[in-house]
Order: structure tokens, then C-alpha cells, then sequence
């Protein structure tokens, strides 16, 4: 029926599903894992989130004082137990990565490097002294830590790493430098990997340590409000008990970086889901040829498929965060989850960025801030590339990546 020349909307039955939850995915969450997402989500939200776009604009980061908040809100090295740490599921602490990394994935990347790598690093193979001295000043944000693998000419292959300890009486002396490390330059203790005569070990080095030094790398297109630094080591001289006793090959470091990618299977799942909830909540409003947006075909299309993404993505993290709660998680499981939900996050935040067509490319909206970290994302922690050639020897048994 036609109303002063304009198609009348008819009524539609009110959809049973919730946009916004659609599989109910909730409902599978315990009281306990809901309140901490619920705290998590809210203060996420409410105190960081106005914040970000100057930071990202700026390439700044104000790692000390998110540190010391995200400490408060007990979230660094929560999976952790003892040493004022809070002892939480995996479950509870993916689902906090998702409401970080629904905000920006820079400040995800702060919680995941000081929780999952260094605390992480010091918890699983530190000394009782190193994890006394450390982890409690980290849990609460007063202490920052980095973890230093990658080199310049070492990324995808850490095995190829050329920096070295060599022992020196009752020290260590170290020589090299280490490329692309988050939290860099603000951290008081920079958990570093290096070459030794007995193979891959890992060390704790102080900041103000003589010939350790921290330079910041600017000019990043991608997780703008996150500090990523170069680290060089220029015969650092440290204690033989700055050595961390219980790591004894490329396996430890390796072992960390499970901690972390499993984070990020659920904030990528997070990121992805602010880009659809914006975009959702964009098409309503916007009207395009005499009506919104969201009611053109074209774009009911994009959202089903983002949709898909968007739930498929929480389902795959909650399950994934469920096997590790029961100790049956395998790196090649979390691989399958890392590469899954970082392609799945960066098709939706591209998606979503078109549907706000021109304030799609403004920092006003949070889509394209977020497709350009994600490109980060799907890099770090273990290309795309790299994750598809792990679950490839998982399925064929055969290592196809040297
Ligand atoms: P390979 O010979 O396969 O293994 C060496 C030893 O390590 C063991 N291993 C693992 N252990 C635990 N977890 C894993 N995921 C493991 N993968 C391997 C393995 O069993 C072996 O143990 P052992 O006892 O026999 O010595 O090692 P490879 O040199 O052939 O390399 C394998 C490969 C390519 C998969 C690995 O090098 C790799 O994962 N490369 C990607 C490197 C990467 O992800 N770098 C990330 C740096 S940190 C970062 O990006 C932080 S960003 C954080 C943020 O800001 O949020
Ligand atoms: P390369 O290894 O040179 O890879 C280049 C390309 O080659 C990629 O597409 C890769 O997938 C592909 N490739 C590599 N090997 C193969 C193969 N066998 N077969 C097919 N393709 C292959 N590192 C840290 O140690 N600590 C940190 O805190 C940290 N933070 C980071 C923060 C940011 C913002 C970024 C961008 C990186 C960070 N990294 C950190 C480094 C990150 O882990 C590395 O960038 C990543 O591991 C890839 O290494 P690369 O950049 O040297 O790429």
C-alpha cells in the first residue's frame, strides 16, 4: 500500500532472536563467568573506551596508568594462581580479552603481554625468588613487563634468533636486539629469549640494567594506542639468578605464547563483535534512499555474514576456552582458534567499515581503528600463515613449514 507516494513499512513479526546474541551464547556462561565479563565490559566501556581514539590518533598510550587500572580490576595474570594473582578460569579470562579487545585491541595486547607472556614466563619457569620479586608488583599494574623473541631477521622462526648469552663467571652477558616488542620502553623487566651454548634460554633483565636500551617504533598504521619498541642488549651483565631455572629450550617460550594466542581467539572474537554491533546500530539509523539501511538486501546480507562470523567465532572461543579449563587443549587446537578468529574478525571489521560508507574511514567510529589492528593481530603471536602450516602438520603429520 502506497502512503503520499511511499511504500508503507508493514508490520514485521518481532524477531525472537537477539540480535545482539543470537545462538545464545550466554546462556552457556556460568553467574561467575557473566559478573566478570559484566565488570569487565563495563569498565572497559565506560573508562577506557572515550579515551582511545586520542590515543590512537596520537600513537600514544598510557601504558603506566591502564596498567595500574587493568591491576584494580584484577585482570593481569588472572589465569595465574598465587602471588596476587587472581586464580581465574580460562573461560573467564578469554572472555575479559573479548571485552578489552572490544574496545581496542592495544589494550588487549597490554593485558595479554604482561599476563600470558611475561608473568606467564616467570610464574611457569622463574625461580621462587624471581616469581616473589616480580609477579606480585605485576599483578597489580605497578610493575610492567615485555617479552622479547622476535629479532629483526627472526620472527616466523625464532629458532634462527641471534642474540646470546654467554656466562661469564657468576653473570650472564648478553648481546643483541630484539624487534616489535609490545610494552618495550615503559616495561621494568623485559623477559628476554637468547642463544646459548646449551641452547634457547630466557632471562630477566631489569630496566636500568647498564647497556640495556628501549627505542620506541613509530609510524605504525595498526595498534596505534599500544607501545611497541626495538630492545637492545649491549653486554647487558646480569646475575646467573636472573636466569629463569626452568626453561630449558625454544618449548618454553613457545609454551608462553599458547598463554597469549589463546587470548586473542577470544578478543578477536570481541573485536569483531563491536564492529557488527556498530554497524547494526549504524544501518538502523542511516537512510539511504528514502529508508534505512539496514532494510536493503545488500546490506541484510553483509550482516547475516557477519553474523555468522561474529557467533561462530564466540562459539569457537568458548569451546576452545572449555577444553582448556579441562587440560585438554593441544597448541594445534589453539592455532585453529587463533587463525580462524583473526581471518573471521578482519573480514567482519571490513565488512562492517563499509556499511558506515565515508565515517567508516573517521576515528569517530571504532570499525576501521580496529580492521587496522587486527592486521597486527592476525601477524603477531604467529602469522596466519604460521597457524595454517601448525594445524597442517597436525591433519597430514607432516611439517611443512622448514
Ligand atoms: P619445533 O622444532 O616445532 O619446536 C621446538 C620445541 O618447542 C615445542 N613446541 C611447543 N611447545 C609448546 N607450545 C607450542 N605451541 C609449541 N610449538 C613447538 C616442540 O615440541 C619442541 O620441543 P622440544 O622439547 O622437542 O624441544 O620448532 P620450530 O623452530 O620448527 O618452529 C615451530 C613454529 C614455526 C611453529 C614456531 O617457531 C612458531 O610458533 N613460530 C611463530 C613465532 C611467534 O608466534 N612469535 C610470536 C612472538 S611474541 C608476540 O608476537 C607477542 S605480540 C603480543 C601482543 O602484543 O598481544
Ligand atoms: P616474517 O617471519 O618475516 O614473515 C613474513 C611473511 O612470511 C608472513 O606472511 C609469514 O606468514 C610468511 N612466512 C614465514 N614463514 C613462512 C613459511 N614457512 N611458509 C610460508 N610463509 C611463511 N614479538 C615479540 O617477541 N614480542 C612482542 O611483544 C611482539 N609484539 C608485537 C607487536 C606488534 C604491533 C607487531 C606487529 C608484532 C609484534 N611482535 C612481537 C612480532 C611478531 O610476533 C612478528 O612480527 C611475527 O611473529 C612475524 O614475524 P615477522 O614480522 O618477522 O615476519
Amino acid at each position: 500500500m502506497r502512503q503520499n507516494g511511499r511504500m508503507a513499512i508493514t508490520s514485521v513479526r518481532k524477531p525472537k532472536a537477539n540480535p545482539l546474541d543470537f545462538l545464545e551464547i550466554d546462556s552457556r556462561l556460568s553467574d561467575e563467568e557473566r559478573l566478570i565479563r559484566d565488570n569487565v565490559r563495563a569498565y572497559a566501556q565506560e573508562k577506557i573506551l572515550p579515551r582511545v581514539p586520542d590515543w590512537f590518533e596520537q600513537g600514544t598510550f598510557d601504558s603506566r596508568g591502564v596498567a595500574r587500572e587493568m591491576g584494580q580490576l584484577e585482570v593481569l595474570g588472572m589465569h595465574l594462581s598465587g602471588y596476587g594473582c587472581a586464580g581465574a578460569s580460562a573461560v573467564s579470562y578469554g572472555l575479559t580479552c573479548m571485552e578489552l579487545e572490544a574496545v581496542d585491541s592495544g589494550l588487549r595486547s597490554l593485558v595479554s603481554v604482561q599476563g600470558s607472556l611475561a608473568m606467564f614466563a616467570i610464574w611457569q619457569y622463574g625461580s621462587d625468588e624471581q616469581k616473589e620479586r616480580w609477579l606480585p608488583g605485576m599483578a597489580s599494574g605497578e610493575l610492567i613487563g615485555c617479552f622479547g623473541l622476535t629479532e629483526a631477521d627472526a620472527g616466523s622462526d625464532p629458532a634462527a634468533m641471534r642474540t646470546r648469552a654467554r656466562r661469564d663467571g657468576d653473570d650472564w652477558v648478553i648481546n643483541g636486539s630484539k624487534l616489535w616488542i609490545t610494552n618495550g620502553s615503559v616495561a621494568d623487566v623485559a623477559v628476554i629469549w637468547a642463544q646459548t651454548d646449551d641452547g634457547i634460554r630466557g632471562f630477566l633483565v631489569e630496566k636500568e640494567t647498564p647497556g640495556f636500551s628501549a627505542i620506541d617504533i613509530h609510524g605504525k598504521l595498526s595498534l596505534r594506542a599500544s607501545v611497541t619498541s626495538e630492545l637492545v642488549l649491549d653486554d647487558v651483565r646480569v646475575p646467573a639468578a636472573s636466569q629463569l631455572p626452568e626453561a630449558s629450550s625454544l618449548g618454553a617460550p613457545l609454551s608462553c605464547l599458547n598463554e597469549a594466542r589463546f587470548g586473542i581467539i577470544f578478543g578477536a572474537a570481541g573485536a569483531a563483535r563491536a564492529c557488527f554491533e556498530e554497524a547494526l546500530s549504524y544501518s538502523g539509523e542511516r537512510e539511504v534512499f528514502d529508508k534505512p539501511l539496514s532494510g536493503f538486501q545488500l546490506t541484510q546480507q553483509k550482516f547475516v555474514e557477519m553474523a555468522l562470523e561474529v557467533n561462530k567465532a564466540s562459539l569457537l572461543a568458548l569451546h576452545l576456552g572449555r577444553m582448556k579449563d579441562e587440560g585438554t587443549l593441544a597448541p594445534e587446537h589453539v592455532s585453529f582458534g587463533k587463525l580462524s578468529n583473526t581471518v573471521a574478525a578482519i573480514g567482519v571489521a571490513r565488512t562492517a567499515r563499509t556499511i558506515l560508507g565515508a565515517n567508516g574511514v573517521s576515528l569517530e567510529y571504532p570499525v576501521m581503528r580496529h580492521a587496522n589492528n587486527l592486521e597486527s593481530v592476525l601477524t603477531y603471536e604467529g602469522t596466519a600463515e604460521i597457524h595454517t602450516l601448525v594445524v597442517g602438520a597436525a591433519l597430514t603429520g607432516q611439517q611443512a613449514y622448514r
